[in-house]
């Protein structure tokens, strides 16, 4: 076999392919599990007796990687990256250093025995696909961010002095993947989707959220069949860790992250407009019906700027390297300006060269001579289409969409 005559899609393939032999062997799965939560795997065990007791005697965690409090917020079920924690940690955001939200916990899912079922009225032939099928399809990357629709949701209280319900996140519930992956319409055509399809349903295997059932978040077929929707198995070159949904999540760029379902299991065709908690109770925007006619269903994310400092910041004077992100769900970052006066001025940061992807994020920097005293910095973003961050954005009482300039306070002593 030569090498040289391989294509990087190839590559990419047999590297998957042999990660996939590599956990099966290294977990010595026997037991036919497909999914099990950490609490199942724990009671599971001492009824096998083929694990040792001691790392199952704390109560079951609903994540699985270490979230160090140095680098995340506990929040819940949830966690939030520090946005400090991304400095100096390059472009992509390292799979340890990915914000999780959970509406419940971590499965663990056995790859050998998961499949995904592509099925409903709309598809002319339902089909199952293994990992191994997934694997072998067309591959596809893409660099994207997910974030949380309620990213930056505590602004609302915190700058605008609104009381919202939801998880209290500063800005730190986003993270850019080099994302592997089939895409979705893949999978459709090969369920021989029809005509009449309307809304695509996909599933999460977690558990079910209360009365509200499995996580379900409708996808009209229309963006269902882009291009750059994917069915995700891979990130940053690896699989996906269990928290981030393995064996597959779908990805889809631009979108809110509930649309980013994880532990994917099924895959519903519709021929009628489908309706969850997630499309209705959900990531939907109730507020003032002047500012929000309709109470519409949110998809896209906005555009946002932050600091990689801790919040609230201490530095010392002198000069100050102040490096930030900003980044746009419907585009590429044009233009970031600082203020180190509230906003009463700005000055132009420097863009890092290379990053800047498409619905992904920039990093920048730049120099403050900082003197005593206490400051509220501020970060402003244009994209490449012409979205700017805002002074304000309206209420809407389950706090979405905060892509207001966002005050960072700084003590310099
Ligand atoms: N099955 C399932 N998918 C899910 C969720 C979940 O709880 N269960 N949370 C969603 C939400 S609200 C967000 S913001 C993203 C978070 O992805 P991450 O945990 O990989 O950062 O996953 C989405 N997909
Ligand atoms: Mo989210």
């Amino acid at each position: 076999m030569n090498n040289a005559f391989k294509n990087e899609q190839d590559y990419d393939r047999e590297r998957f392919e042999m990660e996939v032999w590599k956990r099966r062997h290294a977990t010595g799965q026997t037991r036919r599990q497909v999914v099990r939560t950490l609490a199942g795997l724990a009671a599971g065990a001492s009824a096998f007796g083929s694990l040792p007791s001691r790392g199952f005697a704390q109560a079951p965690a609903t994540i699985v990687k270490p979230t160090p409090p140095d680098k995340f917020r506990i929040l819940g079920t949830n966690r939030e990256t520090l946005f400090h924690a991304f400095k100096g940690r390059g472009y992509l955001t390292p799979a340890s250093l990915f914000f999780v939200r959970n509406h419940t916990s971590t499965p663990l899912i056995d790859a050998e025995t998961w499949s995904l079922s592509v099925e409903g009225g709309g598809v002319a032939r339902p089909r199952t696909f293994t990992l191994d099928d997934l694997i072998s399809l067309p591959t596809e990357r893409l660099t994207r961010a997910i974030e949380c629709a309620g990213n930056g949701r505590s602004f609302f209280a915190g700058q605008q002095g609104q009381a919202v319900a939801g998880t209290a996140w500063l800005l730190g519930a986003i993270g850019v993947g080099e994302w592997t992956g089939v895409r979705l319409s893949t999978l459709l055509e090969l369920a021989g989707v029809k005509p009449t399809a309307v809304d695509v349903l996909p599933e999460g295997l977690d558990d079910e959220v209360g009365a509200s059932g499995h996580v379900r978040r409708p996808i009209p077929i229309g963006r269902a069949l882009a291009d750059d929707l994917l069915v995700a198995y891979g990130l940053n070159g690896e699989l996906l860790p269990p928290d981030h949904g393995f064996p597959a999540r779908l990805l889809v760029p631009g979108w809110i992250g509930i649309a980013n379902v994880k532990w994917l299991g099924r895959v519903t065709v519709s021929e009628e407009p489908v309706f969850t908690a997630w499309n209705t109770t959900q990531y939907r925007f109730f507020g003032n019906e002047d500012d929000y006619p309709g109470q519409p269903i949110l998809t896209t994310q906005t555009i946002k700027s932050a600091f990689e400092l801790p919040f609230p910041a201490s530095l010392r004077p002198g000069l100050n390297l102040i490096t930030g992100r900003s980044w746009s769900a419907e585009g590429s970052i044009a233009l970031v300006e600082v203020s180190f006066n509230g906003g009463d001025t700005y000055i132009r940061a420097a863009l890092k060269p290379g990053g800047n992807g498409h619905q992904a994020w920039a990093e920048w920097q730049i120099p403050w001579a900082a003197r005593p005293g206490k400051y509220v910095l501020k970060a402003r973003a244009v994209d490449d289409q012409g979205n700017a961050q805002p002074l304000t954005v309206p209420y809407n009482s389950q706090g979405y969409l905060f892509s207001a300039i966002a005050g960072h306070p700084v003590t310099v002593a």
